[in-house]
């Protein structure tokens, strides 16, 4: 009986790991073709961090920097080999268009901030768009 009672003390203390890692991961925020999106660069984190959009759809990242160590004046996206200068407080904006899925990562100089834009597929369907 008490043998029971740990395995089952043991299986809900896993799966509330297990729950705890799945959602502690930063929900991506998806965005829809033009639509424009506020980051946040503040307290060693860009909010959001992890952006989903579909491929082939024009969007903008409006970066806004909050946080006035060096450590944040910059964005890097390397895989599109471009650079943001971020002055403090005064908003950047970039537009995009990634044609090819997969993951577009975005940082700072020394990596502290990070980022990503998640690019998936676009829906292969009739109509002609
Ligand atoms: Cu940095």
């Amino acid at each position: 009986m008490n043998d029971l009672i740990v395995n089952i003390m043991a299986l809900m203390l896993i799966a509330a790991v297990i729950w705890w890692f799945w959602y502690s991961t930063p929900p991506a925020k998806s965005v829809s073709k033009n639509q424009l999106v506020e980051i946040v660069v503040e307290d060693g984190v860009y909010s959001p961090a992890r952006i989903e959009v579909i491929a082939g759809e024009a969007f903008s990242l409006r970066f806004i920097r909050k946080d006035a160590t060096p450590c944040a004046e910059k964005v890097i996206f390397e895989r599109l080999d471009k650079t943001l200068e971020l002055p403090l407080n005064q908003p950047v904006e970039i537009e995009l268009k990634l044609i090819e899925a997969g993951e577009y990562a975005f940082a700072c100089d020394m990596k502290m901030y990070r980022g990503t834009v998640l690019v998936k597929p676009a829906k292969k369907s009739a109509e002609t768009s």
